[in-house]
């Protein structure tokens, strides 16, 4: 029997898609031993932005961060391997890219990251938000979206 590796969510945000960083950023995935079992490109919209980061709701950068993440496309991407959400928070490193700079200067954030929002990298931060997160990309958005175009089509 063949150990299947815990799973984590990655996303390259609007500034690594745009910046181009997102060949780069899966070679360093694949170099550090992680499996991409799972890919995607896709757009969010304000809903789907609020949604993913609902725990920062009440915070004063929520209005900032919302248009940040839906400013332009982002890559999500299930990650496998045996201790793959702490080893993927290891690689992306601290929120603030500018602290990554100095304390993580071999981190994705400090490669790519412009500062505390602007920071390149999503990685889910427990087992359990990666499975929520996994869900919301894989699963539940993409009902969402399916529906909302099956509607713009008028296929019901
Ligand atoms: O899990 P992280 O992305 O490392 O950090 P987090 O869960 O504390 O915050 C989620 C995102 O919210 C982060 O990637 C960017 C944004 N954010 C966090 N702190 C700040 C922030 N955005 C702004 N503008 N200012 C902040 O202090």
């Amino acid at each position: 029997l063949v150990a299947v590796g815990q799973r984590t969510l990655a996303m390259i945000k609007p500034d690594g898609v745009s910046g181009n960083y997102t060949e780069e950023i899966k070679r360093l995935i694949v170099e550090a031993g992680f499996n991409i079992v799972k890919e995607r490109l896709t757009q969010l919209e304000k809903e789907a932005a609020s949604a993913f980061y609902d725990e920062h709701s009440s915070r004063s950068f929520f209005p900032h961060l919302v248009s940040y993440m839906t400013s332009g496309p982002v890559v999500v991407m299930v990650l496998e391997k045996g201790d793959a959400v702490s080893d993927w928070r290891g690689l992306i490193g601290p929120t603030d890219s500018q602290k990554a700079k100095i304390s993580h200067p071999h981190s994705i954030r400090a490669l790519c990251g412009k500062d505390s929002q602007r920071n390149c990298v999503h990685g889910s931060d427990s087992t359990s938000s990666a499975e929520r997160e996994i869900n919301f990309f894989f699963k539940d958005f993409l009902g969402w979206m399916l529906n909302k175009q099956n509607a713009k089509h008028g296929d019901y």
